[in-house]
């Protein structure tokens, strides 16, 4: 493929209800995507970085400058362009593994487009649809994390996921497990605690959950392998994991038994492929995270989700859980289960309404 041109694209997505984290309350997503046009087909990618360093080192404007200066201009310089070549070309870009997965994703569902092959048979998919969890933020009260947590099990959710922070653990995970049994439960800390909190994390180990996700700093992988002997619940790495070799390194460490595979934070599909890879080598299950994609994003995380050692079900929620409109048709859930889409790249498109309403800036990036 030779690459014409590439758009990039704000929009602004209101989300059903706030989402509060250990980082800080959202109550919109500010999204990139970006579109590139080839001499086959055109590709869409979204980029999953936030409004703000908050949860990770990139946030959306450093994005959209990063691709629009170094990325975008390092790949259209390539004459037989692949989504394969795009980690080769940028490979001297250090960092910015968000941008760069924005990058690969729009070039690779431009690739599979044009050959009329879907994200999930070209990852390696092995089932037509994907069990799904929901990620359920920190709340002022039980009384309404309990009503929440009903209505997504009401829905068909099959693994809650609790947001936590100290002064936000032990309670509602004692409430949500007294209510509603046995429960697939597990939770997140974004980085909240540090290796001094390892007693009071281990309060947490008469609930039976599945996992606790990232309770310390990203950059510490000692403290967690540290914290692994001490609690029993399993740890699951999400911002600590940026590459398959780091991957490879906190296994081999002992600093985590779970990976949470985002393919934005590992700079894309091809090498969220390649992590899940060495996990299944190392018989670490995975799951899919989620960044409150659009179903543009939503799409190949789905794709994703179906591959083999994705064996705990992912954070790939409804469109509805965040959005009341979606970009695309909505993703709905069946049965606890969202469709792997079978059409030609991402099987999905962003309808052109909704897009022109929600845009906020669209401009033409140089390609040189
Ligand atoms: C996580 N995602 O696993 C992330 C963090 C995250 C689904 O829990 C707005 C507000 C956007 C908070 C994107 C989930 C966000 C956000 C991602 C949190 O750590
Ligand atoms: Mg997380």
């Amino acid at each position: 493929m030779k690459l014409e041109g590439v758009e990039l694209r704000r929009i602004v997505m209101p989300l059903v209800a706030p989402f509060r984290t250990s980082f800080g309350t959202q109550t919109a997503r500010d999204i990139l995507l970006v579109r590139v046009r080839t001499d086959g087909a055109e590709g869409w990618g979204e980029c999953a970085a936030l409004g703000n360093p908050l949860y990770s080192a990139e946030y959306v404007d450093g994005a959209a400058d990063v691709l629009r200066r170094f990325l975008i201009p390092a790949v259209a310089a390539v004459p037989d362009l692949t989504a394969q070549a795009v980690g080769r070309v940028l490979a001297p870009v250090k960092g910015h593994r968000m941008a760069k997965a924005a990058l690969e994703t729009a070039v690779l569902d431009a690739e599979l487009r044009g050959l009329g092959q879907s994200f999930g048979s070209f990852l390696g998919a092995v089932t037509d649809r994907v069990p799904c969890g929901v990620s359920v933020g920190i709340m002022d009260s039980i009384p309404e994390l309990l009503d929440t947590v009903g209505g997504y099990l009401d829905a068909g959710y099959l693994r809650i996921k609790l947001k936590i922070e100290p002064g936000w653990d032990i309670e509602p995970v004692r409430a949500v497990r007294e209510r509603f049994g046995d429960t697939a439960l597990q939770v997140d800390a974004n980085c909240a605690y540090s290796v001094s909190d390892a007693r009071h994390l281990a309060r947490l180990d008469p609930f039976d959950l599945l996992l606790i996700e990232q309770p310390l700093d990203e950059d510490d992988v000692l403290g967690h392998a540290e914290l692994a002997r001490t609690v029993r619940t399993p740890i699951c790495l999400d911002e600590s994991i940026t590459s398959a070799r780091t991957a490879a390194a906190a296994i081999r460490l002992g600093a985590c038994s779970v990976v949470n595979v985002k393919p934005a934070r590992v700079g894309g599909y091809l090498e969220a492929r390649r992590v899940h890879d060495v996990c299944a080598a190392n018989g670490v299950p995975v799951w899919c995270g989620g960044m409150l994609e659009t179903g543009i994003g939503r799409a190949a995380n789905v794709a994703l989700a179906a591959l083999p050692n994705f064996t705990l079900p992912g954070d790939t929620s409804a469109s509805d859980r965040y959005y009341a409109t979606d970009l695309t048709p909505p993703f709905r859930l069946e049965d606890g289960h969202l469709a792997v889409p079978t059409g030609p790249g991402l099987g999905v498109l962003p309808d052109p309404g909704v897009l022109a309403e929600v845009t906020t800036a669209v401009a033409e990036a140089p390609l040189r």
